[in-house]
């Protein structure tokens, strides 16, 4: 076969071309599986931040792209949601709330929170005070919440990384809106056995409830409101100190359940309703 001195610019085009159309297509692709994927002038098949792909390959985890974000809530709403169901609602246990900016870098976190089963697997031990494989550990130490994490190369969220996952992207009181829902979140409801039950609701569950049970939120994140608190990294670094849990739990009011919400526990305490997740 004949190739002319003509011929030769015109295939070499024509590879272009198609060598162009081929990268327009991986990066149309790229776009479409990855929404986070950035692609600046010099087309690259890695996102700037390789971090996040590293992230993206922790199995039951989701990325949540960091940000500035306003934390926190004012006060009065946690007075008010208090005060729809109780009248003994102070002021003064929602003044650390005060909303103001947090920055969050990128971080992955845990889907659900650890399940028995999970951590049972893990530490050889299964500390919780209701007991079944899919509900969450529960009556877990700081320590022990967090030697979990690190076995697996994790760690605790610190509490405003918690916050802004909790929130799924919204900026609403609840994870799912401005009202307290049945149907929503595991808290202290007609089921629960505690002088504060709020028995306008009816949840399912008298104690924990399986993990996954009720819609996650914006970030497709489940029981961030509700079920069982969480421990973050966040609090005295004292081991004897107090940390921040977040979330609210099965054996606490409606308006625990708002992300804002924040409670602290000494570290070493086993309490019936404290479990936690991972971030990374
Ligand atoms: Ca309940
Ligand atoms: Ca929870």
């Amino acid at each position: 076969m004949n190739i002319s001195k003509e011929t030769i610019p015109l295939k070499i085009l024509r590879i272009k071309m198609m060598k162009d159309m081929t990268i327009n297509f991986f990066l149309v692709l790229a776009v479409l599986v990855n929404p986070n994927y950035v692609h600046s002038g010099t087309p690259t098949k890695q996102p700037l931040n390789t971090r996040n792909e590293i992230l993206k390959t922790k199995e039951g985890m989701v990325l949540i792209q960091g940000g500035e974000f306003t934390a926190g809530a004012d006060p009065e709403i946690g007075f008010r949601e208090c005060a729809r169901f109780y009248n003994d609602c102070k002021m003064d246990w929602f003044t650390d709330e005060t909303p103001h900016k947090e920055m969050v870098n990128s971080f992955s976190i845990d889907r659900y929170e650890v399940t028995q089963s999970e951590f049972e697997k893990l530490m050889g031990t299964n500390p919780s005070k209701s007991r079944g494989d899919i509900l969450p550990v529960d009556s877990v130490t700081w320590d022990e919440a967090n030697a979990y994490c690190q076995k697996l190369g994790k760690r605790l969220p610190t509490e405003w990384e918690w916050e802004y996952a909790a929130m799924g992207g919204q900026s609403t009181i609840y994870p799912w809106g401005d009202e307290i829902e049945t149907g929503k979140a595991n808290f202290c409801d007609l089921n629960c056995e505690f002088g504060w039950k709020a028995d306008q609701f009816n949840d399912g569950y008298k104690m924990s409830s399986p993990k996954g049970s009720y819609p996650p939120n914006g970030y497709g994140l489940y029981d961030m409101a509700g079920n069982v608190w969480e421990w973050t990294s966040s609090g005295s670094a004292d081991s004897d100190g107090k940390k921040v849990i977040r979330g609210g739990s099965w054996d606490h009011a409606p308006g625990a359940m708002r992300s804002a919400l924040r409670y602290e526990r000494a570290s070493g305490i086993r309490y019936h309703d404290n479990g936690f997740r991972c971030a990374f």
